[in-house]
């Protein structure tokens, strides 16, 4: 970044400080990951440069040659990987392929039957003062209070009773395999539309660590940058007789002009993510994210649902004396970097900005090539912490551990 370093100095600078930040800290949110230098090199290319509005072969604009080819792959690729009859990869960010699907099939005041926010659901699955939350009517599920796991029972019933005009799938911090057959039943039985937001789980789909809604679903959404392992970045896969609607809702519908840059990258991490190393990888991030929810459980912490089978798991710190938010402060002053969530079923009194919950992702752990032995290490650490919270000793011994871990596994 040498002609940057010369420039502007001053965003060359803070540009490389979180370059070492994330080298030299331990990230476990669960929605972050790593993606490689050849989808940064994509991003980062001439193709920001160009505009595209439109779609590959008809766009608005002259010149567009080079990005309809990035464009027409990065489809084929997501064609190959997911299965999915026709794909879309225009949409900014995952909100704006949700939004896309809403506008597509729903009116102002239809109803979404969607999972709560705090019990693991999306912001943008019926939160209040999300635009799914202002402009349908919400009906919302969520976890079992005594087992933590979606009720698919209570699923139906409140679908049988709230007739909602479509039903999403998909979570930020559910640990448990969702049955998309299920969904797609109880839709049927109530005339609902089916929509799954994989976001967070669409590496695990890739790599054959979830099962994949694809095959049920009328549209499947998601981010490309969480475990998917690319660019930051959204698409929609939704069955042919969809493609057609949900393409001009994209553009020109909420969107103009496509950034091809992201496109681009989307491509290249689209072609990662049919390797071996990929599949591995996905297995693996399960395989971490299990080792540490047992190791919590044995050091007496109580995890939600008691565990997981995939990528993340959430713990309750109600019996631990420390919120949250002190939980995730004094893990950054140690070098972990994670967020505080909300439980399900947490206390009156807790909120969004207050929970009784932190939530431990292993995607980019395992990016890095770290194993059960080193996770359950880090499991100890977050242990030692949350035990002394403003023990500087504590402190600078886990840090150094932090660093040992960190420096035997360089981010490229
Ligand atoms: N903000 C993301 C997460 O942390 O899970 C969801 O979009």
């Amino acid at each position: 970044m040498i002609t940057l370093q010369n420039n502007d100095p001053e965003v060359w600078r803070a540009i490389q400080a979180e370059k070492e930040r994330q080298q030299n800290t331990i990230d476990l949110i669960a929605a972050e990951n790593i993606c490689s230098l050849a989808v940064q090199e994509a991003q980062g290319s001439s193709m920001t440069n160009k505009y595209a509005e439109g779609y590959a072969r008809r766009r608005w604009y002259a010149g567009c040659g080079n990005v309809d080819t990035v464009e027409e792959l990065a489809i084929a690729r997501a064609k190959q990987i997911f299965g999915a009859e026709h794909v879309n990869v225009q949409p900014h960010a995952g909100s704006q392929a949700n939004m896309a699907v809403c506008f597509t099939v729903l009116k102002p005041g239809d109803r979404i039957l969607g999972m709560d926010l705090s019990h693991g659901g999306h912001l943008t699955h019926g939160f209040k003062k999300n635009f799914s939350g202002t402009m349908y009517e919400i009906a919302q599920y969520g976890v079992k209070k005594d087992t933590g796991y979606i009720d698919y029972d209570e699923v139906r019933s409140i679908a049988v009773k709230t007739k909602p005009k479509m039903i999403i799938a998909g979570a930020s911090a559910y640990p448990r395999v969702l049955d998309f057959p299920r969904f797609r039943k109880i839709a049927d039985e109530v005339g609902a539309l089916f929509m799954a937001d994989i976001a967070h789980i669409a590496g695990l789909v890739a790599g054959g660590a979830h099962p994949s809604p694809v095959p049920y679903a009328d549209f499947t959404t998601s981010t490309t940058h969480k475990t998917l392992r690319g660019p930051r970045g959204g698409m929609i896969m939704c069955k042919s007789k969809y493609a057609k609607q949900i393409d001009s809702m994209v553009f020109p519908g909420i969107q103009g002009g496509p950034f091809m840059h992201a496109i681009a990258a989307k491509a290249v991490a689209f072609k990662e993510a049919m390797t071996d190393e990929f599949k591995q990888c996905q297995h693996q991030t399960v395989k971490n994210a299990r080792a540490m929810a047992q190791e919590f459980v044995k050091m007496g912490y109580t995890i939600v649902s008691g565990g997981t089978d995939n990528h993340l798991f959430l713990i309750d710190l109600r019996s631990k004396k420390i919120t949250g938010k002190e939980a995730q402060l004094a893990l950054e002053r140690a070098d972990i970097i994670l967020n505080r969530n909300t439980i399900p079923y947490d206390e009156a009194g807790a909120s969004a900005n207050e929970p009784n919950g932190i939530r431990i992702g292993t995607p980019t752990i395992t990016s890095r090539g770290i194993k059960e032995a080193e996770a359950i290490k880090i499991a100890e650490c977050i242990d030692k912490v949350l035990s002394q919270p403003n023990d500087n000793k504590t402190k600078e011994s886990v840090q150094k551990i932090v660093k040992d871990i960190c420096s035997a596994h360089p981010l490229y």
